[in-house]
């Protein structure tokens, strides 16, 4: 099938490399697409340039693309099944979810058609007469949006719309793993009214296409959703050509829970927090850290709970959580479960694949929770990726000290994503949340998020926002225009 998208016209790849996908629920294929080389990823760029340059989408009204915008919601509501299906499919996640996940893209695009973007001018005053000082909000060009497998197209909405919204031309790079929705969302905003050439796409593996991007003097700004080692990659070859750059590189995030929290609720949240898509969420809060007159009990409920956990199928209504993304990436959670172990930590439950024969075709791992874990193990300070809970303990003779504690081993770590703090004393959650260097921190609740207020990370979290006004900005320029109505020589230098 040929799916790269370019200047309103569906192709093949010019040497046709072809990928099938595989559901990783059980590797039924799920389709095959056509890949990009990089000639293929160039011309894609081409079409995005020509189409901003000549202004077809640019030069419209903001009250104009926001329009297109509000139909692209209408557009995905009406499509909503036939997306939610791709996405399971791809990702194995549960249909539930995945359908969830669409409310959410439909919301974005929905978020951005009613903020607008503001395309008046802010005047500054120039200290006198005889001057016009204004500041005008332009589009910054062309944008390479690459986007991970995890929440595939959600993922792209937080790029896609704000970019769009603010008038700028799009090459979107999918994960090769999961491109079918991306395919999909190109016919939809096509069939919404956005222009030939506005929105292009290109699948593929990374060096043929994300890199190609990155590297591009013709593409203006790069924003990126995956993981830290391809991030800090795509950051220096977007370094090159001084791109403007977003970069939203997961998290390694605390729950924290204090002996004062309404602990079933916790405790129900600490599962959720830490399972939910089998941990591949870059907010997922796989890092619980217990106040220590708690620990034992709560580890041990925990546990209970976890070890009933129910695994299956996109399909499988019966199914809490699905499969991991791939075999590989199966390998790596087994690897840092591994490193736990040797390095001291405790095997509570899970650390395996399931023994259920109907899961055998599957990249499934148990849910696992170890104990007896610290700041310094490599399981607690990277990103695992899949669902893996480690316990640590905070403690100390008084209140104060507690909270010290629990504040200096949440910090404790390169990331600053999210992360959340339970107790019942609304004075010490509030100086949490103006302690915990992280973009987002919720007190007792654990994952939601709203279109309008901004996501991203402190620290190696990541460069810039997400969502809200900042997630728009990030797609603007500023330019200050100075008129003189009044020009008269200066003679600095004579006459
Ligand atoms: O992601 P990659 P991977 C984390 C998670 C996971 C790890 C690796 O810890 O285990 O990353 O996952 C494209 N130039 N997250 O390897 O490589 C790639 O094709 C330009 C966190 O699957 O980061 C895909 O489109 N682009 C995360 C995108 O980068 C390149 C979500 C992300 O893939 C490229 C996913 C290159 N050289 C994984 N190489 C989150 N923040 O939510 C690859 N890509």
């Amino acid at each position: 099938m040929p799916e790269l998208f370019i200047d309103g016209t569906w192709r093949d790849a010019r040497r046709s490399g072809f990928r099938t996908i595989r559901c990783p629920a059980d590797e039924t294929p799920v389709t095959t697409v056509s890949e990009a080389e990089p000639p293929d990823t160039v011309a894609a760029i081409g079409a995005a340039r020509r189409a901003f340059d000549d202004g077809r989408w640019s030069r419209r009204s903001a009250a104009d693309r926001c329009a297109v915008l509000s139909r692209t919601a209408e557009l995905l509501a009406r499509d909503h099944d036939r997306y939610a299906r791709a996405e399971s499919l791809d990702t194995g996640k549960r249909l539930v979810e995945s359908q969830q996940d669409l409310d959410d893209v439909i919301a974005v695009f929905r978020h951005y058609a009613a903020v607008g973007v503001d395309d008046g001018d802010r005047r500054v005053d120039a200290g006198g007469t005889g001057v016009i000082s204004r500041v005008v909000r332009e589009p910054v060009g062309v944008c390479g949006l690459i986007t991970p497998w995890n929440y595939p197209l959600l993922q792209a909405s937080w790029k896609v719309a704000p970019c769009l919204a603010a008038g700028n031309t799009i090459v979107l790079k999918p994960s090769e793993l999961t491109p079918s929705t991306a395919v999909l969302l190109m016919r939809t905003l096509a069939e919404a009214g956005v222009p030939d050439g506005v929105a292009n796409l290109v699948l593929g593996a990374g060096p043929n296409t994300g890199a190609v991007l990155a590297e591009h003097p013709d593409v203006d700004l790069i924003s990126f959703t995956g993981g830290s080692i391809t991030g800090r990659r795509v950051m220096a070859l977007a370094s090159g050509t001084v791109k403007r750059i977003a970069l939203e590189l997961g998290g390694k995030n605390p729950n924290i829970i204090f002996a004062d929290a309404d602990l079933d609720t916790a405790l129900d949240f600490a599962l959720t927090a830490a399972f939910l898509h089998s941990g591949q969420v870059c907010s997922a809060g796989t890092r619980l850290l217990l106040e220590e007159s708690i620990a034992a009990e709560f580890t041990d409920r925990l546990v209970e709970r976890a070890e009933r956990i129910r695994l299956g199928g996109p399909f499988d209504p019966e199914a809490q959580a699905g499969p991991l993304i791939s075999s590989a990436h199966r390998e790596r959670v087994e690897a840092y479960v591994a490193a736990g172990l040797a390095e001291g930590a405790g095997l509570r439950c899970g650390g395996v694949r399931p023994k259920d024969p109907e899961l055998a075709a599957g990249f499934y791992y148990r849910p696992t929770v170890l104990d007896r874990c610290r700041a310094g193990m490599t399981v607690v300070r990277e990103e695992s990726f899949g669902p893996v809970i480690t316990v640590e303990t905070f403690g100390g003779t008084s209140d104060h000290d507690r909270e010290e504690a629990a504040i200096a081993a949440a910090n404790d770590s390169i990331y600053g994503l999210a992360g959340a703090v339970w107790t019942s004393d609304d004075a010490r959650a509030q100086r949490l949340a103006s302690r915990l260097r992280l973009g987002t921190v919720w007190i007792n609740d654990y994952h939601p998020y709203l279109p309008g207020a901004e996501w991203g990370g402190f620290k190696q979290s990541g460069i810039g926002r997400e969502l809200g006004p900042a997630g728009l900005d990030e797609y603007v320029e500023l330019k200050h225009v100075w008129h003189n109505l009044d020009p008269r020589p200066q003679h600095l230098f004579g006459s």
